[in-house]
Protein backbone atom coordinates (compact mmCIF):
# COMPACT_ATOMS: atom_id res chain seq x y z
CA UNK A 1 0.00 0.00 0.00
CA UNK A 2 1.21 3.52 -0.98
CA UNK A 3 2.08 5.64 1.97
CA UNK A 4 -0.56 8.62 1.11
CA UNK A 5 -2.90 5.55 0.98
CA UNK A 6 -1.96 4.20 4.27
CA UNK A 7 -2.51 7.89 5.19
CA UNK A 8 -6.41 8.13 4.03
CA UNK A 9 -7.41 4.74 5.55
CA UNK A 10 -6.02 6.37 8.63
CA UNK A 11 -7.90 9.56 8.15
CA UNK A 12 -11.00 7.74 7.27
CA UNK A 13 -10.56 5.41 10.95
CA UNK A 14 -10.20 8.57 12.39
CA UNK A 15 -13.71 10.25 11.10
CA UNK A 16 -14.99 7.20 12.07
CA UNK A 17 -14.07 6.87 15.26
CA UNK A 18 -15.16 10.36 15.69
CA UNK A 19 -18.76 9.85 14.01
CA UNK A 20 -19.42 6.47 16.38
CA UNK A 21 -18.15 8.75 19.78
CA UNK A 22 -20.54 11.21 18.45
CA UNK A 23 -23.73 9.30 17.79
CA UNK A 24 -23.24 7.36 20.86
CA UNK A 25 -22.95 10.40 22.56
CA UNK A 26 -25.93 11.68 21.32
CA UNK A 27 -28.31 8.53 22.04
CA UNK A 28 -27.29 8.76 25.56
CA UNK A 29 -28.39 12.23 25.25
CA UNK A 30 -31.73 11.66 24.01
CA UNK A 31 -32.60 8.53 26.24
CA UNK A 32 -30.92 10.07 29.60
CA UNK A 33 -34.36 12.24 29.62
CA UNK A 34 -36.56 9.45 28.63
CA UNK A 35 -35.54 7.50 31.43
CA UNK A 36 -36.14 10.36 33.85
CA UNK A 37 -39.24 10.90 32.29
CA UNK A 38 -40.35 7.25 32.82
CA UNK A 39 -39.58 7.14 36.56
CA UNK A 40 -41.79 10.90 37.05
CA UNK A 41 -44.68 8.88 35.32
CA UNK A 42 -44.21 5.80 37.19
CA UNK A 43 -44.89 8.00 40.31
CA UNK A 44 -48.71 7.56 41.49
CA UNK A 45 -50.91 10.84 41.94
CA UNK A 46 -50.71 10.49 45.80
CA UNK A 47 -46.55 10.26 45.72
CA UNK A 48 -46.53 13.13 44.37
CA UNK A 49 -49.47 14.92 45.72
CA UNK A 50 -48.85 14.35 49.29
CA UNK A 51 -46.13 15.53 51.77
CA UNK A 52 -44.71 13.61 54.60
CA UNK A 53 -43.72 15.06 58.52
CA UNK A 54 -43.18 13.41 61.78
CA UNK A 55 -43.49 14.57 65.60
CA UNK A 56 -42.37 13.39 69.00
CA UNK A 57 -45.42 14.47 71.66
CA UNK A 58 -45.77 12.10 74.13
CA UNK A 59 -47.30 9.13 74.16
CA UNK A 60 -47.85 8.12 70.09
CA UNK A 61 -51.41 6.88 70.72
CA UNK A 62 -52.30 10.04 71.80
CA UNK A 63 -50.00 11.81 69.04
CA UNK A 64 -51.74 10.10 66.26
CA UNK A 65 -55.33 10.85 67.37
CA UNK A 66 -54.05 14.81 67.43
CA UNK A 67 -52.68 14.83 64.15
CA UNK A 68 -55.55 13.03 62.76
CA UNK A 69 -58.53 14.49 62.96
CA UNK A 70 -56.86 18.25 61.22
CA UNK A 71 -58.47 19.02 57.85
CA UNK A 72 -55.71 18.28 54.56
CA UNK A 73 -54.64 14.95 56.89
CA UNK A 74 -54.87 12.42 55.05
CA UNK A 75 -52.96 9.24 57.11
CA UNK A 76 -50.87 9.09 60.34
CA UNK A 77 -48.61 6.22 61.48
CA UNK A 78 -47.28 5.49 64.84
CA UNK A 79 -43.74 4.45 65.03
CA UNK A 80 -40.22 5.18 66.46
CA UNK A 81 -37.81 7.74 65.20
CA UNK A 82 -34.92 10.37 66.54
CA UNK A 83 -32.53 7.35 67.56
CA UNK A 84 -29.77 5.18 66.44
CA UNK A 85 -31.08 1.89 67.17
CA UNK A 86 -31.95 -0.72 63.87
CA UNK A 87 -35.30 -2.02 64.22
CA UNK A 88 -36.12 -0.65 67.40
CA UNK A 89 -39.70 -2.19 69.38
CA UNK A 90 -41.96 -1.05 71.66
CA UNK A 91 -40.06 -2.95 74.42
CA UNK A 92 -36.48 -1.76 73.51
CA UNK A 93 -36.78 1.09 71.72
CA UNK A 94 -33.35 2.79 73.18
CA UNK A 95 -32.77 6.34 72.21
CA UNK A 96 -35.74 6.69 70.31
CA UNK A 97 -38.42 8.55 71.12
CA UNK A 98 -42.79 8.07 69.86
CA UNK A 99 -43.48 9.39 66.95
CA UNK A 100 -46.16 10.46 64.59
CA UNK A 101 -45.93 10.37 60.59
CA UNK A 102 -48.36 12.40 58.97
CA UNK A 103 -48.80 11.95 55.67
CA UNK A 104 -50.19 15.56 54.44
CA UNK A 105 -52.57 17.25 51.13
CA UNK A 106 -49.77 20.10 50.94
CA UNK A 107 -52.69 22.23 49.01
CA UNK A 108 -54.93 22.10 52.36
CA UNK A 109 -52.38 22.20 55.22
CA UNK A 110 -48.88 23.56 55.42
CA UNK A 111 -45.77 22.34 57.28
CA UNK A 112 -46.23 25.96 59.78
CA UNK A 113 -49.78 24.92 60.36
CA UNK A 114 -48.87 21.57 61.47
CA UNK A 115 -46.05 23.09 63.67
CA UNK A 116 -49.30 25.31 65.36
CA UNK A 117 -51.12 21.86 65.81
CA UNK A 118 -47.44 20.39 67.31
CA UNK A 119 -47.02 23.05 70.03
CA UNK A 120 -50.90 23.57 70.84
CA UNK A 121 -50.70 19.86 71.45
CA UNK A 122 -48.22 19.47 74.09
CA UNK A 123 -46.15 20.84 76.55
CA UNK A 124 -42.64 21.78 75.43
CA UNK A 125 -41.54 22.98 78.14
CA UNK A 126 -42.01 19.12 80.69
CA UNK A 127 -38.28 17.44 81.06
CA UNK A 128 -38.12 13.95 80.59
CA UNK A 129 -41.14 13.23 80.05
CA UNK A 130 -45.43 14.22 78.85
CA UNK A 131 -48.24 13.70 80.92
CA UNK A 132 -47.90 11.40 83.32
CA UNK A 133 -45.55 9.33 81.07
CA UNK A 134 -42.23 9.50 82.41
CA UNK A 135 -39.16 8.84 79.95
CA UNK A 136 -36.86 9.62 77.00
CA UNK A 137 -39.11 8.27 74.54
CA UNK A 138 -42.01 10.75 75.61
CA UNK A 139 -39.34 13.85 74.54
CA UNK A 140 -40.39 16.39 72.53
CA UNK A 141 -39.31 16.87 68.89
CA UNK A 142 -39.75 18.37 65.73
CA UNK A 143 -38.64 16.12 62.55
CA UNK A 144 -37.30 18.28 59.74
CA UNK A 145 -36.71 17.67 56.09
CA UNK A 146 -34.43 20.23 54.32
CA UNK A 147 -33.14 24.18 55.25
CA UNK A 148 -36.66 25.22 54.72
CA UNK A 149 -38.24 23.75 57.40
CA UNK A 150 -35.57 23.67 59.83
CA UNK A 151 -35.79 27.23 59.27
CA UNK A 152 -39.49 27.31 60.50
CA UNK A 153 -39.13 24.73 63.13
CA UNK A 154 -36.40 27.15 64.58
CA UNK A 155 -38.40 29.97 64.02
CA UNK A 156 -41.83 28.47 65.20
CA UNK A 157 -39.31 27.39 68.49
CA UNK A 158 -38.16 30.75 69.27
CA UNK A 159 -41.59 32.24 68.75
CA UNK A 160 -42.71 29.59 71.38
CA UNK A 161 -39.62 30.58 73.86
CA UNK A 162 -40.75 33.67 73.73
CA UNK A 163 -43.53 33.28 75.60
CA UNK A 164 -42.50 33.16 78.64
CA UNK A 165 -39.26 33.20 79.99
CA UNK A 166 -39.44 31.00 83.40
CA UNK A 167 -38.58 27.68 81.44
CA UNK A 168 -37.29 26.56 78.84
CA UNK A 169 -38.71 24.80 75.67
CA UNK A 170 -36.80 21.38 75.49
CA UNK A 171 -38.13 20.67 71.73
CA UNK A 172 -35.44 19.41 69.53
CA UNK A 173 -35.09 20.03 65.99
CA UNK A 174 -33.70 16.94 64.25
CA UNK A 175 -33.23 16.51 60.40
CA UNK A 176 -35.74 13.44 60.01
CA UNK A 177 -33.90 9.80 59.62
CA UNK A 178 -35.26 6.47 59.92
CA UNK A 179 -38.96 6.63 61.13
CA UNK A 180 -39.71 3.10 62.00
CA UNK A 181 -43.38 1.94 62.06
CA UNK A 182 -44.44 0.60 65.37
CA UNK A 183 -46.34 -2.60 65.86
CA UNK A 184 -49.94 -3.12 64.87
CA UNK A 185 -51.17 -3.45 68.51
CA UNK A 186 -50.08 0.44 68.23
CA UNK A 187 -52.03 1.74 65.24
CA UNK A 188 -54.84 3.55 65.81
CA UNK A 189 -54.75 2.43 69.51
CA UNK A 190 -57.75 5.35 70.33
CA UNK A 191 -60.05 3.86 67.56
CA UNK A 192 -59.86 0.08 68.76
CA UNK A 193 -61.06 1.01 72.18
CA UNK A 194 -63.91 1.83 70.80
CA UNK A 195 -65.70 -1.60 69.15
CA UNK A 196 -68.65 0.25 68.23
CA UNK A 197 -66.93 2.63 65.71
CA UNK A 198 -64.51 -0.33 64.62
CA UNK A 199 -68.15 -2.42 63.41
CA UNK A 200 -69.42 0.73 61.85
CA UNK A 201 -66.66 1.36 59.55
CA UNK A 202 -67.00 -2.14 58.60
CA UNK A 203 -64.33 -4.61 61.06
CA UNK A 204 -61.78 -3.13 58.39
CA UNK A 205 -58.58 -6.03 58.18
CA UNK A 206 -55.63 -4.43 60.32
CA UNK A 207 -53.86 -3.42 56.65
CA UNK A 208 -56.73 -1.23 55.79
CA UNK A 209 -57.13 -0.01 59.06
CA UNK A 210 -54.14 1.35 58.89
CA UNK A 211 -54.09 2.70 56.15
CA UNK A 212 -57.76 4.34 55.85
CA UNK A 213 -58.21 8.30 55.92
CA UNK A 214 -61.58 7.72 57.76
CA UNK A 215 -60.02 5.70 60.69
CA UNK A 216 -57.21 8.18 60.51
CA UNK A 217 -60.15 10.53 61.82
CA UNK A 218 -62.18 8.82 63.58
CA UNK A 219 -59.25 8.03 65.93
CA UNK A 220 -58.87 11.37 67.05
CA UNK A 221 -62.26 11.59 67.56
CA UNK A 222 -62.54 8.60 69.99
CA UNK A 223 -59.63 9.84 71.82
CA UNK A 224 -61.79 13.60 71.80
CA UNK A 225 -58.92 15.59 69.69
CA UNK A 226 -60.88 16.83 66.92
CA UNK A 227 -61.44 20.49 66.67
CA UNK A 228 -64.59 21.07 68.56
CA UNK A 229 -66.38 21.67 65.25
CA UNK A 230 -64.97 18.53 63.15
CA UNK A 231 -65.90 16.68 67.01
CA UNK A 232 -69.47 17.74 66.50
CA UNK A 233 -69.86 17.19 62.97
CA UNK A 234 -68.74 13.29 63.38
CA UNK A 235 -70.93 13.22 66.46
CA UNK A 236 -74.14 14.07 64.03
CA UNK A 237 -72.88 12.14 61.30
CA UNK A 238 -72.80 9.25 63.81
CA UNK A 239 -76.37 9.87 65.29
CA UNK A 240 -78.14 9.83 62.28
CA UNK A 241 -76.60 6.65 61.06
CA UNK A 242 -77.58 5.23 64.37
CA UNK A 243 -81.60 6.56 64.36
CA UNK A 244 -81.58 5.20 60.36
CA UNK A 245 -80.70 1.44 61.52
CA UNK A 246 -77.29 -0.27 60.70
CA UNK A 247 -75.44 1.18 57.68
CA UNK A 248 -71.93 0.87 57.15
CA UNK A 249 -69.88 4.46 58.16
CA UNK A 250 -67.80 4.95 54.61
CA UNK A 251 -66.85 8.66 54.94
CA UNK A 252 -67.49 12.07 56.66
N1 LIG B 1 -49.62 6.25 79.41
C1 LIG B 1 -49.55 5.24 78.41
C2 LIG B 1 -48.34 5.30 77.60
C3 LIG B 1 -48.41 4.40 76.47
S1 LIG B 1 -47.42 4.76 75.31
C4 LIG B 1 -47.87 4.25 73.89
C5 LIG B 1 -49.79 3.90 79.08
O1 LIG B 1 -50.93 3.64 79.35
O2 LIG B 1 -48.87 3.13 79.32
O3 LIG B 1 -46.11 4.80 75.58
Amino acid sequence: MAVSEKKKLHLLLFVFIILTVLFFDKTLSIRFPDRVHETSRDKSDSQQRFKVAVFALGSFWRSEAVFGCIPGVIRTTAGYSGGSKLNPEYRSLADHAESVQVEYDPGMISFRELLDVFWSSHDPRQVYGQGPDVGNQYRSIIFVNGTEESRMAAVSKELEQTRSRSSIVTTQILQLGMFYPAEPEHQKFELKQNTFLIQLIGNLPQEELERSSLATKLNGYVAELCPSNIQKQIDAKINEIIKKGWPILREL
